[in-house]
């Protein structure tokens, strides 16, 4: 936190491009105003004393009209701002201006997280970019207002629904380990002081190869690491706790067994019981739960759950079920017998599993695929 702090007393480090020409406007400002304000308080104090009301002096007349003192505090002021506007709006002009060449991703923020999708289509919590390469973003929300802010790059972009906003910066300074802070800055609900994220900076090499390494998480991890990882890196526990505990959504430990048994009762009080069927699984009811949160509403949470359709592939739903398993010592062992899942193969038929029982198969349910 300090070590963002170290080469200035006022502001975050300078680990942008054009932080240095943003700073200077703001200090040439500050001197400015400052140096003013102590040259008419000084003024001020010496006539109070030297003009005083004395004994036996008549007050004179103010004087009416003094042309080359007009004419001083018109064209120096005139001058000062002229010279700050032209400063300022050339500035501003290149931090709207994205250079043609930059590496783009895509933000989307969402109540209460930010998902930050590569060209490859892997999206993370985190921004992760390479260094002394301009990196544009585009910017939209899937709710209410966000605004994106990164006080060491001098960046803070609104970040509205139905629009897609732009903004650019180059990283100056390589930071891979402690990463810069990222704010949600405009107020948009209960957790927004927890719309937080980091931004990593890579030297190019480390960028290539941590992008390749995170995309594919098959062959590297099991579903429930998978489904750990996802539930963090896409803001799930925003809402849903893993102990037990009452959130704004249900908690997430024992969401399978409740699911499985269909004992969670919905807000036009019927159970799921009454809809498990054979090709109504409860993995099917968990991935129409991502997919379709406005299919049905359990009882008791008012409806804030986002939908996740085109977001999260359906193996990673499937991460997320065998996740949801091992919370519970019901089903842990189940869970953690499932391996690594096979890679995705989007025409795979999904098996059924019969009656609803619980499969231990990584071969998923059959969720309303992103295509409906
Ligand atoms: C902004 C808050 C919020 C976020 C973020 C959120 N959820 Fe939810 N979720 C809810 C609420 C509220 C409900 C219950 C109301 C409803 O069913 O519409 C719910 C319901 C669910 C259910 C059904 C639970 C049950 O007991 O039947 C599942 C499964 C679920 N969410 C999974 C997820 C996953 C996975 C993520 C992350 C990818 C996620 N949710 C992100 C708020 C959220
Ligand atoms: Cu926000």
């Amino acid at each position: 936190m300090l070590a963002q702090f170290d080469n200035s007393f006022w502001m975050p480090t300078q680990a942008s491009s054009y932080a240095g020409r943003v700073d200077w406007v703001f200090y040439f400002i500050l001197t400015i105003a400052a140096f003013f304000f102590v040259l008419i308080t000084v003024l001020m104090v010496v006539f109070v004393v030297r003009y005083r009301r004395r004994e036996g002096q008549e007050p004179q007349r103010s004087a009416h009209h003094n042309m080359r003192l007009e004419l001083t505090w018109t064209i120096i002021p005139l001058i000062l701002v002229v010279f700050i506007f032209v400063v300022g709006f050339r500035g501003y002009m290149d931090i709207v201006t994205p250079p043609a060449n930059a590496y783009e991703i895509l933000v989307i923020g969402q109540k209460w997280s930010w998902a930050f999708q590569y060209p490859n289509g892997y999206v993370d919590a985190n921004l992760h970019v390479p260094v002394d390469r301009p990196i544009q973003l585009i910017l939209t929300s899937r709710d209410v207002i966000h605004s994106l802010y990164v006080p060491a790059f001098r960046l803070k972009k609104d970040v509205v629904p139905g629009r897609y906003n732009r903004a650019w910066f180059q990283a100056t300074q390589v930071n891979d380990t402690e990463g810069f802070d990222l704010f949600c800055a405009e107020y948009c609900g209960t957790s927004h002081s927890t719309m937080v994220a980091k931004v990593f900076v890579h030297e190019p090499t480390d960028f290539a190869r941590w992008l390749e390494e995170a995309s594919q998480w098959e062959g590297r991890m099991t579903p429930v690491q998978r489904g750990s990882q996802l539930v963090t890196q896409r803001g799930c526990t925003q809402c849903h706790s893993l102990d037990g505990s009452i959130n704004i959504g249900p908690s997430f430990k024992d969401v399978w067994d409740r699911t499985v048994q269909g004992k969670t009762t919905f807000r036009d009080g019927s159970t799921l019981a009454s809809l498990l069927k054979p090709d109504y699984t409860p993995e099917q009811y968990i991935a129409e739960s991502i997919y379709r949160p406005d299919a049905r509403h359990v009882a008791g949470f008012s409806p804030a759950m986002p939908s996740y359709l085109g977001q999260i592939s359906e193996n990673d739903v499937t991460a997320l079920i065998a996740y949801f398993k091992s919370l519970d010592p019901k089903y842990k062992a189940e869970a953690e017998a499932a391996t690594v899942a096979q890679p995705a193969a989007e025409t795979q038929p999904a098996v059924s599993p019969a009656g609803g029982a619980a499969d231990t198969q990584p071969a998923g349910p059959e969720p309303a695929g992103p295509e409906s």
